[in-house]
């Protein structure tokens, strides 16, 4: 059965100012949308069509060698966007509260130490790739970074394998309409679109 794009869960409309709908629905309709439909083709009528995107994005490197850079680029980044508009979401931002915000203080010493080192993951991310917060393999928060559509569940890929509760997209098309070179800037404005119910789900589930 193939992947399906799944709807955005607010209007292209709904994280302005933070992020403006042209963007949105660029990002949405045509990049994910596209790491769908290329997933798709790259499965179709093998033994890979029919599992998991997890099961497929895990264990990369057991994949037949020459679906191995299809699947880790569109399945990474099917996975990847479909994660990123789920913990954003209209009325955002703020802070974690209750034992999400307990792990972070004991992680990093503040909210406001995580989102810096966040940001600074993002900017000194060469190129395209995302930023990071995971629940590690010693079950402690730890933040990281990706290139490309790389994540922290691709074991023998990632630099470092976790759970990944929050990710951060920092390729240009994510930002550039607004922001232009300005990565800094974007990340910054970034944090007040941060649906903080779901990563703190995402966190329950994950620790
Ligand atoms: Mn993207």
């Amino acid at each position: 059965m193939p992947f399906e794009l799944p709807a955005l869960p607010y209007d292209v409309t709904a994280l302005e100012p933070s992020i403006d709908s042209q963007t949105m629905t660029i990002h949405h309709d045509k990049h994910h949308a596209a790491y769908v439909n290329n997933l798709n083709a790259a499965i179709k009528d093998t033994d890979l069509d029919g599992k998991t995107l997890e099961a497929l994005i895990t264990d990369i490197n057991a994949l037949p060698a020459d679906k191995r850079g299809p699947v880790r680029n569109n399945g990474g980044g099917h996975w990847n966007h479909t994660m990123f508009w789920e913990i954003m979401g209209p009325g955002g931002g703020g802070a974690p509260t209750g034992e999400l915000a307990a792990a972070i203080d004991a992680a990093f010493g503040s909210f406001d130490a995580m989102k810096e080192a966040v940001n600074k993951a993002g900017v000194g991310r060469f190129g395209s790739g995302w930023a990071w917060v995971i629940v590690g393999a010693d079950g402690k928060l730890a933040i990281t970074s990706t290139p490309n559509q790389d994540n922290p569940l691709m074991v023998g890929v990632a630099e470092v394998v976790g759970k990944p509760i929050l990710g951060v997209d920092v390729w240009e098309h994510a930002y550039y309409l607004k922001y232009q070179n300005r990565r800094p800037d974007y990340l910054t404005e970034w944090w007040n679109t941060v649906n903080w119910k779901a990563v703190a789900d995402r966190y329950a589930k994950a620790k």
